[in-house]
């Protein structure tokens, strides 16, 4: 019995030491070994597979390797030779040493294809990076690997190479089409080793896009892909064979992140954080982008209109084309260069530069080796040298032959100086004069969408379905949607940095605290005051919430809304950076018994205006709808000026198209500016925010919160309180005593009736932000009576006069209620 108990056990460790070593072995194929359909490698840190996949709509299969899951797929092997029926396909090493891919007739469809120094006996191992090196057992060399050979995915430590003496080329091509990972049109190579820039190629011919010189730190020619985008980003040179290398690098293990050329040529990226997708754009260029739009000596300005324009010094080659906007032709020089003519001895002036700002600078860029000083002077020596550039991380650049690909961007890029004939650089004197003229030219019909599709998705599912909204948006803007242009990439902050800047988040640069996390206050480097709002690590509706927040206010500029500067993802930690509001937030001035004398009606109207307007804002897009969802007075900052500006959109909701009205199962906001609607159906509309609209105001005016009693018996709301004094007709009482004169008193009642309005009740008797808007003008002088506000009794037990915070979470009808009361 206790033998066969031993023999038990000993039998038990043989077969677990059995199953340890062949799953530790599981990333590799040696001489001899296969795997057969649907078996897969795995990387040792389990992330990455190797095997066969379908592409979504195809039944074909094709060895690839993925990243979680085959819809992630980062390689494909036999691209253009399809395996036709499913589990048929082997991989192995065949007897050259080569790895191949077999079909059931036992016919290689794909060979890793290595011809000189082939091992007998090989090994293909997936690592932990994703990367399939092929590996000669007897000299343990690599040999082969899929990293040198990418297909439509570039990947953290995979490289784009460009070779100096043979331009041979690492190229990334675009699958045919979502379903066929056949090669595709679009393509993607590292350029111009010399100073190396990414080109996108059409049927590998013909440019598309190019992101202008790389400077060290960023590609100057690509505002858009500033900090973020870029990164982590990498060149390397290889001094030996002068070949240059452009790679990416993580910030951390947590993450991992991929740039694909989708079939219709646009980079893809795609962010994951501990496994989840985080964020995810496409990026879309507009037709400025497109390689030499403008021809020759033509600069394309986005916002101008037309886009194209000669350069100065310069005409339309063939004036009736160009005016009937084909720019192919481009410009040609309108006066002589001084520079070649004989001087008859008496003085002449010389050429000069006339200087562009913002410039994304030409292709065919040459480099002198000189000091900024210098490269004036020796560009005006050359007669053939048309122009000139510098910047501190490239040196001296200059072009000579036709400038082309040439754009004025509205903030990055550099400096570019063009040769002009004597009478021309006169001008330079007034240059600013001819700068602010540039500026000024009528904004074009459409904005559109910019350079960039920048988009945040929280799940793949939530993903697909908005960028395809926004997308769709984008195509069709016109001049009124042009404030809801996108931003210039939104960039990306250092966590050192905001470190530095806010003394490590030392407690005497705190602004104040919220449920996710705190808000301090911070100064860069270059001077900027900046507020920095740190989510707090344990609170797990902190990336989402973050990524919600830069989805929804990077694409939004209004006075009346605060700005975000920038985010910060990082070491676990999740921080939005925004401009600094010198006045903190409405509440702390509003309910300090001190301050609040410093609100006069004025102000008070001033601020409940701005708030209105912010709203109608965010709601008046038909497109692009917003409703914020978390209205409050802390909410609510106050700039230098006491301007108001509506903050914190984690909670923020966008609709598009259609859908005036959605559900929603998890229920977030405040208590108490919160309509009945949503929180007991979860009913989220615009009228939502108009209720908590309504609520603001008549905190502004009676200068009390939301939370506070207002009778004997301590029953009723400040909503209760408000309607009860309404139908006394002694609504007066209800003002804050700071504001109230003789001499207001009627317009200051106007607003209450206003802010009844808005606190309606019924969803369907609240009038919209744009009436709200007119009302507050006075543009609508008659006002319907109110019928009765919600929540008249008061909801919250306690009265919470104290400025703490408290975090209420409820269940009503399996909708979970979590807010903060305010404050
Ligand atoms: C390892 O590979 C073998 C076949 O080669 C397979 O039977 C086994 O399930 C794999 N183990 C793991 C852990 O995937
Ligand atoms: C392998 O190389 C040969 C010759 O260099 C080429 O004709 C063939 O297409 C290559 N096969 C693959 C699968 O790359
Ligand atoms: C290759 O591997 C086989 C079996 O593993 C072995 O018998 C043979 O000797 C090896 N050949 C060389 C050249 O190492
Ligand atoms: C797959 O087919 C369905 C139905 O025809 C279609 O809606 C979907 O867009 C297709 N997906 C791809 C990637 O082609
Ligand atoms: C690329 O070339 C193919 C074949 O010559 C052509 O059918 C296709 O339209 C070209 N693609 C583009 C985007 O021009
Ligand atoms: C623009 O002009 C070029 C050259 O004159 C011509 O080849 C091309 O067809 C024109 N394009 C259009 C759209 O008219
Ligand atoms: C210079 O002098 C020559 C003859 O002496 C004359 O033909 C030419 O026009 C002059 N050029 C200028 C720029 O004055
Ligand atoms: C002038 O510039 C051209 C083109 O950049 C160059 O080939 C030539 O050598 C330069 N000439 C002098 C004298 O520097
Ligand atoms: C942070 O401050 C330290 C010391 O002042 C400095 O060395 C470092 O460069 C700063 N880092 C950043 C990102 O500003
Ligand atoms: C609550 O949820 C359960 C299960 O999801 C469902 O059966 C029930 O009808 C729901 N109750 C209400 C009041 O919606
Ligand atoms: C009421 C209040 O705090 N006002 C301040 C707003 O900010 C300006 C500029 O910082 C100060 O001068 C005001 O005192």
């Amino acid at each position: 019995m206790i033998m066969d108990i031993t023999s038990l056990i000993l039998a038990l460790f043989i077969v677990y030491c059995f199953c340890q070593c062949l799953s530790s072995a599981n990333n590799t194929i040696t001489s001899g070994q296969y795997i057969t359909d649907p078996h897969t490698l795995i990387s040792p840190n389990s992330v990455f597979k190797l095997g066969f996949f379908s592409p979504q709509n195809s039944s074909n299969r094709y060895l690839g390797i993925w990243y979680l899951s085959d819809s992630n797929v980062i390689w494909v092997a036999n691209r253009n030779q399809p395996l036709k029926t499913s589990s048929s396909g082997t991989v192995q090493i065949s007897e050259d040493g080569n790895l191949v891919v077999l079909d059931s007739n036992k016919r290689v469809v794909w060979s890793s294809n290595v011809t000189h120094n082939i091992a007998t006996n090989s090994t293909a191992k997936l690592l932990e990076t994703g990367n399939l090196v092929l590996i000669d057992d007897a000299t343990g060399e690599s040999m082969w690997e899929s990293f040198r050979h990418p297909c439509h995915a570039l990947v953290p430590k995979m490289k784009l190479s460009i070779t100096q003496k043979t331009y041979e080329k690492v190229r990334i091509t675009s699958w045919r089409s979502p379903s066929d990972p056949s090669l595709g049109y679009y393509s993607a190579t590292l350029e111009r080793p010399n100073i190396p820039e990414v080109f996108y190629w059409i049927n590998e011919t013909q440019p598309y896009y190019r992101t202008g010189p790389w400077n060290g730190q960023i590609f100057i020619g690509s505002p858009q892909m500033s900090r973020g985008y870029l990164y982590g980003w990498n060149m390397m040179n290889d001094e030996d064979d002068g070949t240059v290398y452009l790679s990416y690098n993580l910030p951390s293990q947590s993450y991992f992140a991929v740039m694909t050329l989708n079939p219709q040529g646009h980079p893809t990226i795609e962010w994951w954080r501990d496994r989840k997708l985080v964020w995810r754009e496409v990026l879309q260029g507009n037709s400025c982008d497109r390689y030499g739009h403008c021809g020759a000596f033509g600069s394309c300005n986005w916002q101008s209109s037309p886009i194209c324009n000669c350069l100065s010094g310069y005409k339309p080659k063939y004036v009736e084309e160009w005016n009937r906007k084909n720019w192919t032709s481009g410009c040609v020089r309108s006066e002589p260069l001084q520079c070649g003519e004989q001087t008859n001895g008496s003085e002449v002036s010389k050429d000069g530069f006339l200087r562009l700002e913002n410039m994304k600078v030409s292709d065919f860029v040459q480099r002198l080796d000189c000091l900024e000083d210098e490269c004036r002077a020796q560009c005006l020596e050359n007669c053939s040298c048309v122009a000139y550039a510098y910047d501190n991380g490239i040196g001296c650049m200059v072009w000579s032959g036709d400038l082309i690909d040439i754009q004025k961007f509205s903030s990055g890029g550099i400096d570019l100086y063009i040769r002009v004939p004597p009478s021309e650089s006169e001008l330079e004197k007034h240059s600013d004069k001819r700068r602010h003229k540039i500026i000024l030219i009528p904004v074009g019909i459409t904005i559109g969408m910019v350079a960039l599709a920048g988009c945040v998705c929280l799940s793949r599912k939530w993903t697909a379905k908005s960028i395809g909204k926004i997308n769709s948006q984008r195509q069709g803007m016109n001049e009124d949607q042009k404030q809801v242009k996108l931003n210039d990439h939104l960039p990306f902050f250092s966590f050192e940095e905001l470190v530095n800047a806010t003394n490590n988040f030392h407690s005497a640069n705190e602004l104040g605290k919220g449920g996710f996390g705190s808000v301090y206050k911070g100064q860069l480097k270059d001077g900027h005051e900046i507020a920095v709002k740190r989510l707090s690590k344990t609170s797990g509706q902190g990336l989402e919430e973050c990524m919600n927040e830069v989805l929804v206010i990077s694409r939004l500029q209004h006075r009346n809304l605060v700005r975000l500067l920038g985010c910060c993802i990082e070491q676990e930690e999740n921080m939005l950076v925004y401009e600094y509001m010198p006045n903190k937030s409405l509440d702390v001035i509003l309910f300090d018994p001190a301050k609040k004398q410093d609100l006069d009606w004025p102000k008070r109207f001033n601020i409940i205006e701005g708030i209105s307007r912010g709203l109608l804002y965010l709601h008046r897009d038909s497109r692009i709808k917003i409703i914020h969802r978390d209205l409050k007075v802390s909410n609510i900052l106050l700039d230098g000026e006491l301007n108001p500006k509506i903050s914190d959109f984690g909670m923020a909701k966008i609709f598009g198209g259609n859908d005036m009205q959605a559900n929603t199962r998890r229920v977030v906001g405040t208590f108490g500016y919160m309509p009945p609607e949503y929180a007991f159906q979860g009913l989220v509309s615009e009228k939502l925010d108009v209720f908590g609209f309504g609520v603001l105001l008549l905190e502004i005016i009676s200068g009390r919160k939301i939370s506070s009693c207002f009778d004997h018996d301590q029953s009723l709301s400040l909503l209760g309180f408000a309607w009860k004094l309404w139908n006394e007709k002694d609504i007066q009482s209800l003002i804050d005593p700071e504001i109230s004169n003789p001499n207001n008193v009627n317009d200051i009642v106007r607003c209450i009736h206003i802010g009844l309005l808005c606190s309606q009740e019924l969803a369907k008797e609240r009038p919209l932000m744009a009436t709200v808007v007119s009302m507050l003008n006075s543009e609508i002088v008659d006002l319907p009576p109110p019928l009765n506000p919600a929540f008249i009794k008061r909801q919250i037990v306690s009265c919470a006069d104290s400025s703490q915070q408290n975090h209420i979470t409820q269940s009503i009808n399996n909708v979970t209620v979590t807010g903060i009361q305010g404050r």
